[in-house]
């Protein structure tokens, strides 16, 4: 993958690696460190042989985070990067420049990908194979970052990185299913959205105290804050943890008070949007619903999330009556695995605002015109998709014929530390596997906006924003 050089460029280095899936790469001194997500086998040098010693990588087999941690972490000093071999080799070539460390794709690009740098241990043999021009990504990568935007799709829970979890278990005294940071990550590869509930209900099981969810929570919202993110609408999981004897005034207690913390300290505004598990009883929905009463001035709104094929949301129709007799707004995942006909009775019986997902919209016409028509939002998560193969590459996902087709298109994480990559990350994997221009991003960036429950004021303050930021930067 060949990029024009950037303009300012300083000097260029040039690497090619071998990678399964996902690289990194960085400038750090005067060494040049490259490595990989999954343990492909890399190898860098300086550009100068006389310079420092061609650093070593390691290899993180994880996934990534953010662009913003990587470069970070890149910038962190020399690298020792150690590796496995592997076999598989796509080709990619990663590229560094001294006053903008960072530029990373991969073949089968999923996101940026997380590094773990290491203190330089000694040297290691270099293996400069090619020499290209600088692929520069970043004037767009940075168009991405930093436009305002909401984040409308998040699970909390689902925001629980390894390295927390870990931390949470040990705590807490919960076991787990993995030891270390690596292990955990080397199982998150899914066949779909029941595998992965499994691992994501498992990791609840470690959030106890209202302080472990106010950890969470904070590290989420410093996350989203460095992705542009302005404002998050962020969903929890009462049920999984009121089924686990933990009261829902800790969980909503620790969640809140990092909310309230993080706009004060980040300016990123939130809401709170409690979701019902549609694998468990709507019974147990009415009991989560009345345990929220008194939250309701906390709590914007409800949704319904969980395993959707077989739960239809028809059988939710009371509980999102009553829930919007409470006065709580309304959401719904449909269409996600489950038919476009889901998403229509979401409309239809539960009188949702905002269809979370909405991807099989695509195989129903009249749908879209009326989602089109209704202006109805869709919260839509690449990444997510890619993931637990609801769309088997990035280059056919939906997204831009729906938005083409005048939808209120938005772009989410959903469960970002399972599914490689926090919200700019997916805006860049939409934008690079289907092309999107500056003015889709930007269009994605608005829509997030309008499609919020922002009051009109800050509304009408963030868009002008976007607007001087596009302005500002065309
Ligand atoms: C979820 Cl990706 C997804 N789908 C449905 N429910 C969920 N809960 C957490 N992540
Ligand atoms: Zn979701």
């Amino acid at each position: 993958m060949l990029l024009p050089a950037p303009p300012d460029a300083v000097e260029l280095v040039v690497a090619t690696v071998v990678v399964g899936r996902g690289v990194f790469g960085g400038r750090a001194g005067d060494g040049l460190a490259v490595g990989c997500a999954d343990g492909a086998s890399v190898a860098a040098t300086p550009p100068d042989e006389s310079a420092l010693d061609p650093a070593l990588v390691v290899a993180d087999p994880q996934p990534p985070s953010s662009t913003t941690a990587a470069k970070a972490m890149a910038r962190a000093g020399a690298f020792r990067i150690g590796a496995s071999p592997r076999s598989v080799v796509p080709r990619l070539t990663v590229s560094a420049r001294r006053s903008f460390p960072m530029v990373l794709r991969s073949s089968s690009f999923a996101a940026y990908h997380r590094v773990t740098m290491e203190p330089r241990l000694g040297r290691s043999p270099s293996t400069v194979t090619q020499e290209a021009p600088v692929p520069d990504h970043t004037a767009m990568d940075a168009f991405i970052r930093d436009i305002p935007k909401a984040e409308l799709h998040v699970h909390i829970e689902g925001t629980l990185e390894p390295e927390m979890l870990l931390e949470l278990g040990e705590r807490n005294g919960v076991e787990l299913h993995c030891a270390s940071a690596e292990e955990c990550r080397a199982a998150y590869h899914f066949n779909g959205l029941q595998h992965f509930l499994g691992l994501y209900y498992a990791g609840v099981e470690v959030l106890v105290t209202a302080r472990d969810y106010y950890e969470l929570t904070t590290a989420y919202l410093r996350r989203a804050h460095a992705d542009g993110a302005r404002h998050v609408e962020v969903f929890f999981d009462p049920q999984s943890h009121t089924s686990r004897g933990v009261p829902f005034a800790v969980v909503v207690e620790g969640i809140r008070r990092a909310l309230v913390d993080a706009e004060r300290q980040l300016g990123v505004s939130s809401g709170l949007i409690m979701c019902f598990q549609r694998d468990r009883s709507p019974a147990s929905a009415i009991i989560a619903l009345e345990t929220a009463r008194p939250y309701r001035h906390i709590i914007a709104g409800v949704g319904l999330d969980s395993a959707e094929v077989g739960h239809p949301p028809r059988e939710f129709e009371d509980v999102f009556r009553v829930a919007r007799e409470a006065g709580f707004r309304t959401v719904a995942h449909a269409g996600e695995e489950g038919p476009a006909e889901y998403i229509t009775e979401a409309l239809d019986l539960l009188k949702v605002e905002r269809i979370d997902h909405g991807v099989r919209a695509i195989d129903d016409r009249t749908l879209q015109r009326r989602l089109a028509r209704e202006q109805i939002p869709l919260t839509m998560c690449p990444l997510s998709n890619l993931e637990l193969q609801v769309t088997p590459d990035l280059a056919q996902h939906p997204l831009k014929r729906l938005l083409d087709a005048g939808l209120r298109v938005t772009v989410n994480s959903d469960d970002p530390a399972y599914f490689d990559g926090y919200l700019a990350a997916n805006y860049a994997a939409v934008q690079h596997a289907l092309g999107l221009t500056r003015a889709d991003v930007a269009a994605l960036a608005r829509n997030s906006i309008t499609a919020s429950w922002l009051p009109s004021a800050r509304q009408t303050k963030l868009l002008a924003e976007i607007d001087a930021f596009v302005a500002a930067t065309s």
